[in-house]
């Protein structure tokens, strides 16, 4: 039987939170989200939607109370700004568990300009620690469930396995003696988002250490697929399909371009393996998590959260097999090695009972249906991916011997 629990959900308005708050309710915990609604605000100021239409949340409150007899509670506030009212939903309410999913997180968005790289460092970093610091200064018993990244450990490898947790070394010392330690796994960001990741990891060792709070941290690979067992109830419940070159993830933009015949942006030569979750996994790894706190050893408990890896083209092969689409291989706006290996223990939350949903299951369909749904929705010119990782690689820049001439 379910352990009821106070759950606050940071970011509940998002792709992940949304659908896993309706599971965390379901399961018969008393939700709470904390969202300032910043990424319905980016969409209207880039001039981008959700492929999926997605309803206010006084209308998804609505629809959950109307399917389930449930309530799911919310605040709009920013946990990033509003320090004050957030202690004193904190202190109100004095969550069990706080899961925070609230932050910037796409990688391009973080690094269109200067503007972005500030938004995107002050929101998730000061976000993240006015979170930890208000648990310890209102002497929560809590438990805080982050979403992490894999491309916190940087996509360089030569294909060892990337370790669960914390990494032992060992330093040659005085005397010919070995001398232990156990650290972070060194990071290596890919972009300013990603970079934020591996700060946050900062934070939630000091706060383990010091303080002695209960931290998770979830390094989840790329999310794929829309609906969740709950979020089929009502389309008013319907999940967020970012599609647009900011945020769209890599296969469910291609999903999306084979529905609407547009040709799969591979970015160079595909050869970047990146490591992937369906939604529906991620929900269950978030009930998984929440209901298996770790012991206050002064440590953080680092999971990975992904079920398996994929090149870009195999994806983009996968996904013209299937729908007659045609592959593009496209100038690669990021700067990532081209090609890479990646292998990864996730043996956390397989010994936990996670039974992994696959590409192969057919899943992919139901994402293609749900894109070929709303495919009328579709604005073609948000499809390219146009923010780049340095001006060099801006179209129309023009370079002699490595330097900008136009
Ligand atoms: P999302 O942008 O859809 O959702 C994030 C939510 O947080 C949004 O509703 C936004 O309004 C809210 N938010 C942002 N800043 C806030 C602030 N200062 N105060 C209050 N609310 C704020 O993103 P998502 O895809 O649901 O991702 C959720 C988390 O999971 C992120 O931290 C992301 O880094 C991580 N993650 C996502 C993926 C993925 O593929 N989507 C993969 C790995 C990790
Ligand atoms: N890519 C293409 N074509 C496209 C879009 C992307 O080839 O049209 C390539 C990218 O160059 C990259 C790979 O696909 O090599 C993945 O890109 P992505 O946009 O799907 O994923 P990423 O930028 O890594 O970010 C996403 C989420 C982020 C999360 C991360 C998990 O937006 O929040 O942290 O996945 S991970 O990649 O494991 O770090």
């Amino acid at each position: 039987m379910t352990h009821v629990q106070e759950i606050i959900i940071v970011g509940g308005d998002g792709f992940c939170g949304w659908p896993t708050a309706l599971h965390l309710s379901k399961l018969g915990h008393k939700i709470t989200i904390l969202d300032n609604m910043s990424r319905r605000d980016i969409d209207t100021q880039m001039g981008a939607d959700s492929l999926t239409p997605i309803a206010s949340m006084e209308d998804r409150q609505a629809a959950w109370k109307e399917k389930t007899g449930l309530t799911i509670n919310f605040e709009k506030i920013d946990v990033a700004r509003e320090y004050d009212r957030l202690t004193e939903i904190m202190a109100k309410l004095r969550p069990d568990t706080i899961i925070h999913f609230g932050e910037q997180r796409a990688a391009p968005y973080s690094m269109k300009g200067v503007s972005e790289k500030r938004y995107t460092v002050d929101n998730n970093i000061s976000g993240t620690h006015n979170l930890l610091a208000a648990s310890v200064a209102l002497d929560l018993d809590v438990h805080f469930v982050h979403l992490g990244t894999m491309g916190v450990y940087g996509y360089d490898d030569d294909g060892i396995e990337i370790p669960e947790g914390y990494l032992p070394v060992y330093i040659p010392g005085d005397n010919n003696k070995i001398y232990q330690r156990d650290i972070l796994y060194p990071t290596n960001p890919g972009s300013v988002y990603h970079m934020t990741k591996s700060m946050d990891q900062l934070l939630f060792q000091f706060y383990a250490k010091n303080d002695r709070l209960r931290v998770t941290d979830l390094h989840q690979g790329i999310v794929w697929g829309t609906q969740t067992d709950e979020t089929k109830l009502d389309e008013r419940l319907i999940n967020r399909f970012d599609y647009d070159g900011d945020y769209g993830t890599v296969l469910n933009r291609f999903l999306m371009q084979a529905v609407v015949g547009h040709p799969l942006t591979v970015h160079g030569t595909g050869g970047q393996t990146r490591a992937f979750i369906h939604i529906q996994d991620t929900v269950k790894c978030l009930a998984l998590a929440v209901a298996n706190p770790p012991v206050r050893d002064g440590k953080v408990a680092i999971l990975n959260q992904m079920t398996e890896t994929h090149t870009v083209r195999s994806l983009a092969k996968l996904v013209a097999e299937t729908s007659g689409a045609e592959v593009a291989n496209v100038d690669n706006p990021r700067n990532e090695a081209a090609e890479n290996d990646l292998r990864v223990s996730n043996k956390t939350f397989i010994s936990l009972g996670l039974k992994p949903v696959t590409l192969a299951e057919g899943l992919m369909e139901e994402t293609q249906e749900i894109a070929g749904k709303y495919a009328y929705r579709c604005l073609h010119n948000m499809i390219p991916c146009v923010s780049t990782w340095t001006d060099n690689q801006r179209p129309g820049v023009v370079q002699i011997d490595g330097q900008q001439v136009a």
